[in-house]
């Protein structure tokens, strides 16, 4: 494995923190290319680093998704095992990863066009998913997600060399404000906060429960809070908040009767594949960081549904 591009983001390796300003562009999009949304919405994501997609997917095609989330968490053996995470404490499942991999529902959400021709338009080039996961937030035991920038985590683990990716986030129920919702910090994508701490050998065994390294330092993330404050959509089922990979974010424990459920695929430009981790001995699992694609991902026809050409 090799490293091919110069580390512009050093993280973990220092004994002090600091900040870098982004050097890539927030909207990659090819000049004379127009959005499959409104230009308004593309604005507050290059503007703010994140933005919420109202009605996207239908009831009754929320009904589907939320029918296999549940039937994933309520009969795991049928997924390969390191794929599902518990809860540090309660034992309830706290995430499903690959989710695209193991089911034929997530794997057309993935290819479906309401969500890969945004992300290609944004990224300005193919796309292929560099992670897929359902994040259960169960209700009374769904624990918290601290602060952290995605791309931090990405980069210095997976070996993900630029800030050329984004998440899309299918809300699966109602996310009610109490039930622990996602929290942005706008502007915060324009920043990259490098973080003190080696990465300890097989992190993720640990990480995907708590995340402990690559936490940014709190003087960092009130600095980024005072100059863009926190906003935590909640939107109804069926909506797609889409954040940046450096966007700061964390989610606090729902202990309210509110079930919170979210499908998360993570876009990453073609041009952007993994190389050698830049701080971190190996490489995390296929199943948490995807390496082995071998093409870009394949429409989806809006008519037949159907995957538009044989790819991964
Ligand atoms: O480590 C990761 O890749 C995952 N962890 C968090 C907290 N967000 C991004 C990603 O799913
Ligand atoms: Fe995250």
């Amino acid at each position: 494995m090799q490293q091919l591009q110069k580390d512009r983001y050093t993280t973990r390796l220092n004994k002090k923190p600091e900040q870098i300003d982004r050097r890539e562009r927030v909207i990659h999009a090819k000049r004379g290319s127009s959005p499959p949304i409104s230009p308004s919405l593309i604005q507050d994501f290059e503007r703010d680093g994140f933005v919420v997609l109202e009605d996207v997917f239908s009831p009754k095609e929320v009904a589907r998704m939320r029918g296999t989330a549940n039937e994933m968490r309520d009969y795991p053996a049928s997924l390969s095992d390191e794929t599902v995470i518990s809860e540090r404490d309660s034992g309830a499942v706290r995430s499903v990863f690959a989710i695209h991999r193991q089911t034929s529902d997530f794997d057309v959400v993935a290819r479906d066009p309401r969500l890969a021709d945004v992300a290609r338009y944004i990224l300005g080039d193919e796309v292929y998913i560099h992670q897929s996961r359902l994040n259960y937030k169960p209700a009374f035991k769904g624990k918290e997600f601290y602060w952290h920038s995605d791309f931090e985590t990405w980069h210095a683990e997976d070996g993900m060399p630029n800030m050329r990716a984004l998440s899309m986030s299918v809300m699966l129920t109602d996310n009610h404000p109490q039930a622990g919702p996602v929290m942005f910090v706008p502007g915060s994508h324009e920043t990259f906060i490098s973080c003190v701490g080696e990465t300890p050998d097989d992190n993720y065994k640990s990480s995907l429960k708590r995340q402990e390294t690559g936490i940014p330092d709190a003087d960092s993330i009130a600095q980024l809070v005072d100059e863009g404050g926190i906003v935590a959509p909640a939107p109804k089922a069926g909506s797609v908040v889409i954040f940046d990979c450096n966007t700061l974010h964390a989610s606090n424990g729902n202990i309210t009767p509110f079930e919170r459920m979210n499908a998360f695929f993570v876009f990453n430009a073609w041009s952007n594949r993994l190389e050698k981790p830049f701080a971190a001995k190996s490489p995390r699992p296929e199943h948490i960081a995807h390496r082995r694609v071998e093409s870009p991902l394949a429409p989806l026809s809006r008519v037949t549904g159907k995957v538009g050409r044989s790819s991964s």
